[in-house]
């Protein structure tokens, strides 16, 4: 695959060397990339084109590049990799929350970026995307930091740098760099022997790490198992369940990997959310003598309930993605993937722990009752099935859905971490076309869908079939709750007509209703679920309904930001 792909051109009867923008979207294709997400711009037509009349990527246009950069990060999550294609300077500055997004959140993004050529940076051209001062790598600086690792690109170097940068974005899973001044991007690509760098464990690392850790269970009188947001990422779910299930031991998740293993498995012992988890879950975590952690759980002030929690990390054997940390004892080059495969062949010291997995939560309320969140929530988990994937806006929505068990084979993807409003609409997109085999379910707050709203408009254009939830509530609701004044108006909004908004955008086929009462609730979840378009839900909430997650949290306004100084 790395040595240049030789094209033959027809017309002339001549081979020519492949150019650096074919290369680079033929090497990303390879790392099974079949989508690539953008805005276009001169400098970076010519991956424009490449994308284009390549036979194994489609452009997917998107509004703007802050969506794009979403919709890159929902794909990744499902694909394992993504391509993100953005021009010069205003392009790439507008994809950085994004691409900074992923990087948080161990999302693999490939951002590549046309740079102005290298003749007009060489004698430094006061050119359109500049400060004017004839300096060319103001933004690289910027963009690079978003990202895990980076490359500016030239013939000569092209072929190795996109290894280095690839294998680099892999042991991380995060985004990688890629700028392209636009006359190189056109020059052939310069050929190197050089095979994909295929990040692996030393294997007395390896052995060493499993020692201790088969020691370090052995004894212990109690374990749980904690698998992390990662093994989501990387793809590794059976992996995780294998190796849970060879242990015996109870899981428990956060929010961060909701459904991430069935909430039906009898090793599930429940959330756990710091104070705000069911006492059997607490007891279970916060009395366990080992902690497992399977890629680095994330406690942070969401996952915790405001760190609310007793954790003790003594007792935490934490497995990175290229790590064994045990105290203060540290053993690197052993990758997740093979840690969980050895402990998959470990036999359980006991009997294995059996939970009794809590059923769905009853749907109540009579057809003519106003939507409350009581009842709202409760009416997701028996809406959905399995071969859905829930994609989940930061908001009361997340704090209402992620406490509610859904049933078995449902995926759920949030930004817990990064917790940038906007995010879940395009990412939506992203999910629904890396993998149209499931259907997939976006659950926003209309105040974060105000952000990114128009790329329902692509969903369209593209044939994403998305079942749309949008909650009105008449502004930030999540705002209004962790403040002790709930009625400044920065947390109001302008009242749009949600229902009407794919229509405007070029979704004719939609199904779409406004629904005020359980009763149209029931009625348009099933229209939805009945038609094979996609379908956008307007639901009207209570200005001040919130689910008991963000009650609690209400309550906890120090523990989350500390006290006045
Ligand atoms: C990019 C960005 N800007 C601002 C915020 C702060 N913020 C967090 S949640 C939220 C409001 C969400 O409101 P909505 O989507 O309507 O959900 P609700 O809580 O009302 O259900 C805001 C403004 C953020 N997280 N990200
Ligand atoms: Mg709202």
């Amino acid at each position: 695959m790395n040595k240049p792909v030789r094209q033959s051109d027809a017309s002339s009867g001549t081979v020519k060397a492949i150019s650096v923008a074919d290369y680079i979207v033929e090497r990303l294709a390879a790392e099974g990339i079949e989508h690539c997400f953008g805005v276009a711009g001169d400098y970076v037509f010519p991956i424009c084109d490449a994308v284009d009349s390549s036979a194994k990527v489609k452009w997917i246009g998107c509004s703007n590049e802050l969506n794009a950069s979403y919709a890159a990060d929902g794909y990744a999550r499902i694909r394992g990799a993504a391509m993100l294609a953005t021009t010069y300077g205003v392009g790439e500055l507008s994809a950085i929350n994004g691409v900074m997004g992923a990087k948080s959140e161990r999302s693999l993004v490939f951002h590549v970026v046309g740079m102005p050529s290298y003749q007009n940076q060489r004698v430094r051209k006061i050119a359109h995307h500049t400060l004017g001062d004839g300096v060319f790598g103001n933004f690289v600086a910027l963009s690079a930091r978003a990202a895990c690792c980076h490359a500016v690109i030239n013939p000569e170097n092209c072929v190795v740098e996109m290894e280095r940068v690839i294998a680099e974005a892999r042991r991380n899973n995060q985004p990688a760099y890629i700028a392209v001044p636009s006359d190189y991007a056109l020059c052939p690509v310069a050929s190197a022997d050089v095979k994909p760098i295929v990040p692996r464990s030393n294997a007395a690392a390896l052995q060493k790490a499993m020692a201790i850790i088969a020691e370090r269970l052995n004894k212990a009188k109690s374990v749980v198992a904690f698998p992390a947001f990662t093994v989501s990422r990387l793809g590794l779910h059976k992996e995780a369940r294998q190796a849970i299930e060879a242990l015996g031991c109870p899981f428990v998740t956060t929010l961060m990997e909701k459904c991430m293993i069935d909430e039906g498995h009898p090793q599930f012992a429940g959330m756990y959310a710091g104070a705000t988890s069911e006492p059997k879950t607490r007891q279970i975590v916060e009395g366990a003598d080992v902690v497992l952690d399977l890629g680095g759980v994330n406690l942070n002030d969401i996952t915790t309930a405001a760190y609310s929690g007793r954790l003790d990390l003594s007792r935490f054997i934490t497995v990175g993605l290229d790590d064994v940390r045990i105290g203060d004892q540290v053993i690197a080059n052993v990758r997740l993937a093979d840690i969980l495969s050895e402990l998959a062949k470990l036999k359980p010291s006991s009997a294995p722990y059996r939970g009794k997995p809590a059923g769905l939560a009853p749907v109540d309320g009579k057809p003519s009752d106003k939507i409350t969140m009581a009842a709202l929530y409760p009416r997701y988990a028996a809406f959905l099935r399995a071969g859905d994937t829930v994609v989940l806006e930061t908001g009361s929505s997340s704090l209402g859905v992620t406490p509610t068990i859904l049933p078995d084979g449902v995926r759920v993807e949030a930004q817990v971490l990064w917790g940038s409003i906007g995010w879940a609409t395009p990412a939506a997109f992203g999910v629904a076309l890396a993998d149209p085999s499931r259907r997939t379910i976006l659950i926003t707050g209309e105040g974060s869908h105000q952000l990114t709203a128009n790329d329902i408009g692509a969903m369209g254009r593209f044939g994403a079939n998305v079942i749309v939830f949008v909650l009105n509530n008449s502004g930030y609701l999540i705002e209004r709750a962790l403040e002790e004044n709930p009625n400044w108006t920065y947390n109001d909004l302008a009242p749009w007509n949600y229902a009407e908004l794919p229509k405007a955008l070029g979704c004719a086929d939609w199904f779409t209703a406004r629904v005020t009462t359980l009763g149209e609730l029931d009625d348009a979840m099933k229209s939805a679920r009945a038609g094979k378009s996609g379908a956008y839900i307007e639901i009207m909430g209570g200005k001040m309904d919130m689910p008991p997650a963000l009650a609690f949290a209400h309550g906890q306004l120090k523990a989350m930001y500390g006290d006045t100084p």
